[in-house]
């Protein structure tokens, strides 16, 4: 049987389950390690810095009877930007069509007051779509530690420990999360693990580069644009446009004679050399766009913007 049919047909056995579940909490809990853990390889680019992901990315998990496609989602920070208002609107719309919320907190820090008002926000839609709460890093924390005050976040009876790091407790979040999910179809093929195309894998792998790189405000104030993308099976050219918005970043981002723009660009060809399995050639400019973070225009260009019915 080919994809198609097992989509279509209803042999997809009685106790098939497949849904959306969406991953939110705080900027920094591990959402993204937490999701290329469960699927064993990285389909969203995570970092030690705080809002790393931008954008909804979907990781797909399959197995016989399952179908678990999980939502990234950015951080659920104070915006100060359109960026920022348009990152928040991205968890909120995966609040909405999530059949299931996992929540994920820091169990190795106190839970904070941003944590009690997402708390607050999903207990009310957790009448209608069921929540599981995520203690992650787990590895940092002692066997005795009181996590009590986690746990008093929400009222749910399904908790579960991870370290995403350490790829603990996958099983039991798997296990958990199953029969939360509504039976249904595998809706992708068993061998997608995302939709994301090769353009938006790379201009993320220069971004992950840069926010690893790079500190302060720097993570914050960068934007990626894949200016040419020519694969080939000898060799892939690829030309990306970092975008900062001053230029003191800019003499940042280049740094002292070239050396900080060539560390990235040897660390993002690196990765990519991997992905594509090709030969790359990584050529890469940076451009100054004043505030580009309260403009629109150019934020839709480079895909910081809701497609039409996902307003939020
Ligand atoms: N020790 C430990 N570190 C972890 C664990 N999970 C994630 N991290 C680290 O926490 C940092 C943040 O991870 P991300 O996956 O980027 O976090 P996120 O929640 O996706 O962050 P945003 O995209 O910014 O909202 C990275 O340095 C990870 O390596 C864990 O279970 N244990
Ligand atoms: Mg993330």
């Amino acid at each position: 049987m080919d994809e198609l049919d097992s989509i279509f047909s209803d042999d997809w056995g009685v106790d098939h389950r497949s849904g959306l579940v969406a991953v939110i909490g705080r900027p920094n809990v591990g959402k993204s390690t937490l999701i290329n853990a469960v699927l064993g390889q990285k389909v969203a680019i995570a970092a030690s810095k705080p809002q790393t992901t931008r954008q909804r990315q979907l990781g797909i998990y399959t197995t016989a009877e399952t179908q678990i496609l999980f939502i990234d989602t950015p951080g659920i920070h104070k915006a100060q930007t359109r960026l920022g208002d348009y990152m928040l609107n991205v968890a909120r719309q995966a609040l909405r069509e999530a059949d299931v919320v996992l929540w994920l907190v820091d169990a190795a820090s106190p839970p904070r007051a941003a944590d009690r008002r997402i708390g607050d926000v999903i207990s009310q839609l957790a009448r209608e779509t069921p929540l599981a709460l995520c203690l992650n890093k787990c590895d940092l924390v002692d066997a005795k530690q009181d996590l009590s005050a986690h746990l008093a976040l929400v009222d749910t009876p399904h908790v579960i420990n991870t370290s995403a790091t350490e790829s603990r407790g996958l099983g039991d979040l798997l296990d958990c999360l199953r029969p939360l999910l509504p039976r249904g179809p595998r809706y992708f093929p068993a061998e997608q693990v995302s939709e994301a195309n090769m353009r938006f894998i790379a201009a993320e792998t220069v971004r992950e580069k840069i926010i690893e790189l790079t500190s302060e405000e720097i993570p914050h104030t960068v934007a990626v644009e894949i200016a040419r993308f020519e694969e080939s099976p000898a060799i892939s050219i690829i030309e990306a446009v970092i975008y900062v918005e001053r230029e003191s970043q800019k003499g940042i981002v280049i740094g002292k004679r070239g050396s900080m723009i060539k560390r990235i660009g040897v660390a993002a060809r690196a990765d990519l050399q991997q992905i594509l399995e090709t030969k790359v050639h990584l050529a890469t400019r940076v451009k100054v766009l004043k505030n580009w973070r309260s403009n629109e225009a150019f934020m839709r260009r480079v895909g910081y913007a809701l497609s039409k019915g996902r307003t939020g």
